[in-house]
């Protein structure tokens, strides 16, 4: 049986998911709540093997939109069935810097895959693993992109695509929250890091009082 909480973080590039996971490591940590910090893809040893193929692989040859879905979905299988899952029959609470979303937002909005695979393999992969909260960090790609900017870090295979291709998983994933807005939770990422923060806490405190 289930016992623990499935929070997941979601957003377009740059939207400050990395910084905010200090913030949210904070407030677990002062709670003394137990929680696993993970990502996708990756989070297991094997994951993180498929993480590297998808956003760093070495070749010439151009990935094709399928593979890319069907490579985050295998992740994505590792991760909950020896990851994700353990700890929550644990009663451990999982944090997961990306999850099943991304899916939809990328390879369905970004990419244009068609949603019936992605469900498909969702309904398969994920089943009733599914997040109790999700909070989306919300940005005009075009500020997400400046703040990597100034990071200066090389950006990855997925992170080379054109601002377009990010205003479509933007878009996807606005949609889904309207459609799903018990579990999504816009965070307005535009905004300062305290003013972020303040939000962030308002959406816990509201869903720790639920659990
Ligand atoms: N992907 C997919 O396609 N399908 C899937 O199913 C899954 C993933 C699961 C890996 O993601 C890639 O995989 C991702 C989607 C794809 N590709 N893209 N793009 P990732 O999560 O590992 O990497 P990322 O999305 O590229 O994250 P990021 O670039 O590291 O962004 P971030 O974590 O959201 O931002 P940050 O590093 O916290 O902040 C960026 C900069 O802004 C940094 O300098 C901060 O100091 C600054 N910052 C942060 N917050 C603020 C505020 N509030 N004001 C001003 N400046 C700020």
């Amino acid at each position: 049986m289930v016992k623990g909480k499935l929070i997941t973080i979601e957003g377009g590039e740059g939207a400050g998911k990395s910084t905010a996971l200090a913030f949210i490591k904070r407030y677990f940590l002062q709670r003394q709540i137990n929680c696993l910090f993970t990502r996708e893809p990756g989070g297991t040893e094997i994951a993180e093997q498929i993480r590297q193929l998808i956003l760093h692989a070495l070749s010439d040859e151009s990935v094709l939109p399928e593979t890319e879905l069907l490579l985050m979905f295998a992740a994505r299988a590792q991760h909950i069935k020896t990851c994700i899952l353990p700890a929550l029959e644990s009663g451990q609470f999982v944090v997961s810097d990306r999850y099943v979303d991304a899916s939809y937002a990328y390879q369905g909005g970004g990419r244009g895959m068609d949603n019936q695979y992605i469900t498909m393999l969702d309904k398969w992969i994920v089943g009733d693993v599914c997040p109790d909260l999700t909070l989306l960090f919300d940005i005009d790609p075009v500020l997400g992109f400046e703040r990597t900017k100034n990071r200066g870090a090389s950006h990855d295979r997925i992170e080379r695509e054109k601002i377009a291709f990010f205003k479509r998983v933007r878009e996807r994933y606005l949609e889904r929250a309207q459609n799903d807005r018990g579990r999504i939770k816009i965070i307005d990422a535009s905004q300062t890091v305290a003013s972020v923060e303040k939000q962030l806490e308002a959406v816990l405190d509201a869903f720790m009082m639920t659990v």
